[in-house]
């Protein structure tokens, strides 16, 4: 029996990783310092002066000296795409160097030559939660207007060095994120109760002007490059149909989609405005700015875990477990371990959402499950029945075929650490995502051994029907 699907040809299938929780190496190559090499407790705790013993980034999954083996797995499963990030701090140490740093440079050729080699399309994020430390000490992040330079230095050195190698590129991870998580997002130095919300929306500023800046850079170098924005794409419903509960959501609404508004459309929304005014907020914004601001990306890209609820209602403000941008808990989903709530349906709804408003191409690049795996035994191999993950995945990938049949451009799919590392979140390892297990515990012991999962096999014949073997399931 043959099965169709809804994914069109030449979809990219893949996985997503960011270089501070897979390749170790900390120190290694002329590498600085990151923000998160004295994040040992993910965003729970705060940042220690030294790298410190307990940071399981320091050493990731070794991907630094593992990485032909890992792409190799990769290949194995038919991966189209690899999202993976560049660490700036190994290209600038500091983050306000003139020069870059070459062995830095040499070491993401070789990976982009490993992907190549098994004809998979790298997709790069130019900045993933690892602002170079010296520039949070001492500029505080992206508070300082400077930051614009820096970063254009850097891109201009990845899209020279790069550029005939990669086509596809995002600009900034998470980006709405900085509102929620100012360290972690925008490498800003002074303790979030300590900052005000004009500094706040003012370090969103440069990083917008900074993300326009190297699409249009990424423009001028490399015509046929896609550059796109990548944001947390949270779904967020009533609690109830009351309405104030309906407007207590258009202004969720609005706050996470200021970032794609200006991204896609390349001015600020009314909205924000609005609110600016009203809160006596004064942001510098130049006419140099503006004309940056207009140069909008080619594609939308954004990671979707969870749906939440908002309510106006303060007697039923309970905020949701785990997550980094708050709501209230939906009572009809379950919850991961995690306590993300699992809602695959949302999937399709942002899809159509961020389809109908800005009319451009979408590219999912961050999906998956969180959970605590077993290794076991089966015909003399070890692996792990992960059949909670294939659940998860069919649930949102079946999802993403409907969309497509409502008519939503998809450009591919990347799911979350296709092979297991070290959570942002909660710099965890036995939070697991991957199809491929790695030999590593949270109190740093484990060989670093790589083993397949049932979900390994599964995810293959996933791809290699083009979405087809998911009906087939059904
Ligand atoms: C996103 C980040 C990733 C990633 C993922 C899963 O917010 O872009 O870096 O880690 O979430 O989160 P966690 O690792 O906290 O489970």
């Amino acid at each position: 029996m043959t099965h169709t699907t809804p994914f069109p040809q030449g979809f990219l299938w893949g996985g997503a990783t960011a270089a501070n929780q897979l390749e170790g190496a900390y120190a290694e190559g002329g590498k600085g310092l990151s923000i998160q090499d004295v994040m040992p407790h993910g965003i729970m705790g705060a940042p220690t002066e030294e790298p410190t013993p307990d940071n399981l980034k320091l050493a990731g999954i070794d991907f630094y000296h593992r990485y032909a083996e890992d792409i190799a797995l990769f290949a194995e499963m038919g991966f189209k795409t690899f999202r993976l990030s560049i660490a700036w701090s190994r290209i600038f140490p500091n983050g306000d160097e003139e020069t870059p740093n070459e062995e830095g440079l040499a070491f993401y050729d070789r990976v982009f030559d490993e992907c190549a080699k098994h004809g998979i399309e790298p997709l790069v994020t130019i900045s993933h939660y690892e602002t170079p430390l010296h520039l949070a000490r001492t500029y505080d992040g992206w508070s300082d207007r400077r930051l614009i330079g820096f970063y254009e230095r850097y891109v201009r050195t990845l899209f020279a060095r790069y550029g005939s190698k990669v086509k596809y590129w995002l600009t900034f991870n998470e980006i709405n994120s900085v509102l929620h998580a100012p360290l972690l997002s925008g490498g800003i130095w002074t303790p979030k109760d300590q900052l005000s919300t004009q500094n706040l929306y003012q370090a969103c500023h440069h990083e917008l002007v900074a993300s326009a800046l190297a699409t249009k850079i990424g423009h001028e170098m490399m015509p046929e490059a896609r550059i796109g924005c990548m944001v947390i794409a949270m779904p967020t419903y009533p609690l109830t149909p009351n309405p104030d509960d309906i407007i207590k959501v258009m202004k969720a609404d609005h706050d996470n989609y200021f970032f794609t508004d200006i991204h896609a459309r390349g001015v600020y929304p009314g909205y924000k405005l609005r609110e600016f005014r009203e809160a006596g907020i004064e942001l510098d914004i130049t006419d140099e700015d503006r004309e940056i601001l207009s140069h909008t990306v080619d594609f939308i890209s954004f990671s979707y875990y969870m749906s939440i609820c908002e309510t106006a209602d303060p007697a039923r403000m309970a905020k949701g477990e785990g997550n980094i941008m708050g709501g209230v808990p939906n009572p009809t989903l379950p919850s991961s371990e995690w306590g993300w709530q699992i809602d695959p349906q949302g999937l399709r709804f942002i899809l159509n959402q961020l389809w109908d408003r800005f009319g451009l191409p979408l590219f999912i690049v961050e999906n998956g499950l969180g959970a605590k795996d077993q290794l076991v035994e089966v015909d003399g191999e070890l692996t792990v029945l992960d059949d909670y993950r294939i659940d998860y995945l069919r649930e949102h990938l079946i999802q993403i075929g409907e969309a497509v049949k409502d008519g939503v451009e998809v450009m591919g799919y990347t799911s979350w650490g296709p092979i297991d590392l070290v959570s942002a979140s909660t710099a965890q390892m036995s939070k697991r995502y991957g199809f491929i297990y790695v030999d590593r515990n949270d109190d740093g012991t484990g060989t670093l051994a790589r083993y397949r999962k049932k979900s390994f096999g599964w995810y293959a014949d996933v791809i290699e029907s083009n979405g087809a073997s998911l009906s087939a399931a059904e």
